[in-house]
């Protein structure tokens, strides 16, 4: 298991085949044990060992390679030792491509109720059943050491905004201490790759500092983490613009939680490799779609009748065999197959526009890509 670099061996090897001329944006292959996968990518969430109403067949037909795991939700349910017998997710999930989990470092904020950071780690209460928890650096590798997946990440605090500068400043340092924390923690390095996380907030020092302080340690992969938590898109893409060009080079960078199809398109400018978010499928539950025109609700009376396909230009399972009518339908009656349907064609959708960044990387148009993209999605340039 594992690829040798340097004398070391390493579960992920990521391979730059090519800097987009126009943009900057980098096309490559990120090698991991259980596949290659073709960066940029678009990683679809399954929060809970699954990709809500997805199958893995499904999954795997319609082209993804790597999904996204949260270590905060398996720890709390079924619990990380019940998956470790199963012989880890994979296995438990039937799941046999890439498989990354985050850390809990941001889900413990996000969800949990009385949260008590201290150096050590975070005392929490399960937002399920209110038990006190406790999850710090050495507890989260614990945790995914035994879920197994191909790309784990630091535990990390993820601070809000806004935030002052001495809180950010304080809490980046101490996401610093609890990385080398996870790095000794670590036991199967040459299995999972650990991704060490860059905070920061909205302050370029800072991040600077995190990014150089990140890169000294030679991780295999690294992650900007604290964006699109409420700033405006703006903010978002000017500390990317200072951030990305202090990470490593031959290092595969991932942007977290951020799938918009504009930030994705974005965030590939700026040379990110990896993104996930739960907005496709979290949004296709409730009966809006993301198609070549943009957002369609079709849950909207006017579709009641409009039987063309949910996205004229997609050829996806959905979009060959049923109409907007059908889909207005099932949602309307909460029919669980209008959900399977809307989340089928709205991931297809974002990994075909992450295929069709890939391809204007290669052919060095990803501004021009970008440009006449954002015209038809979004009737404007920003
Ligand atoms: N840290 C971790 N997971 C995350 C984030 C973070 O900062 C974000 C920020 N958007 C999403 N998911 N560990
Ligand atoms: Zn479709």
């Amino acid at each position: 298991m594992g690829f040798v670099t340097g004398g070391s061996i390493l579960a992920v090897r990521y391979e730059l085949i090519k800097e987009c001329k126009q943009s900057g944006a980098r096309l490559g292959r990120l090698h991991t044990p259980h596949g290659v996968i073709d960066t940029p990518i678009f990683m679809p969430v399954g929060t809970l060992a699954t990709v809500k109403t997805m199958s893995p067949e499904e999954l795997k037909e319609m082209g993804a390679g790597i999904i996204l795991s949260n270590t905060y939700h398996l720890f709390l349910r079924p619990g990380h030792e019940i998956v470790k017998e199963a012989g880890g997710l994979h296995s438990f999930m039937n799941w046999d491509r890439a498989i990354l989990t985050d850390s809990g470092g941001f889900q413990v904020f996000s969800l949990s109720k009385l949260r008590d950071i201290t150096e050590e780690g975070v005392t929490f209460r399960s937002h399920l059943n209110g038990e006190k928890l406790f999850i710090g650096p050495e507890k989260a590798m614990e945790i995914q050491n035994a879920l197994g997946a191909d790309i784990i990440m630091a535990f990390d605090e993820c601070p809000p905004y806004p935030a002052d500068r001495e809180y950010v400043k304080a809490s980046t340092e101490r996401t610093y201490r609890w990385l080398k924390r996870c790095i000794k923690a670590h036991r199967r390095p040459e299995e999972q790759a650990l991704f060490g996380i860059i905070q920061g907030g909205m302050h370029q020092d800072l991040r600077k500092e995190s990014a150089q302080q990140l890169a000294e340690l030679d991780l295999p992969g690294y992650a900007v983490g604290g964006l699109s938590v409420g700033e405006s898109k703006e903010l978002m893409y000017e500390v990317l613009s200072y951030t990305t060009p202090l990470m490593p080079k031959d290092k595969p960078r991932y942007l977290m939680g951020v799938g918009s199809p504009d930030a994705l398109i974005q965030g590939a400018v700026y040379g990110i490799d990896m993104f996930d978010c739960v907005l496709p499928t979290r949004i296709a539950r409730n009966g809006t779609a993301m198609t070549s025109q943009g957002r369609v609700v079709v849950r909207n009376a006017k579709y009641a009748r409009d039987f063309t396909p949910l996205d004229p230009e997609c050829d996806c399972y959905t979009c060959r065999n049923y109409s907007r009518a059908y889909l207005r339908h099932l949602i309307k009656a909460d029919e669980t197959f209008g959900l399977r349907l809307t989340t089928y064609h709205n991931l297809y959708f974002l990994l075909r526009l992450m295929e069709k960044v890939r391809q204007a990387i290669r052919e060095d148009r990803l501004l021009d890509f970008r440009d006449s993209f954002m015209m038809k999605y979004y009737g404007s340039l920003t």
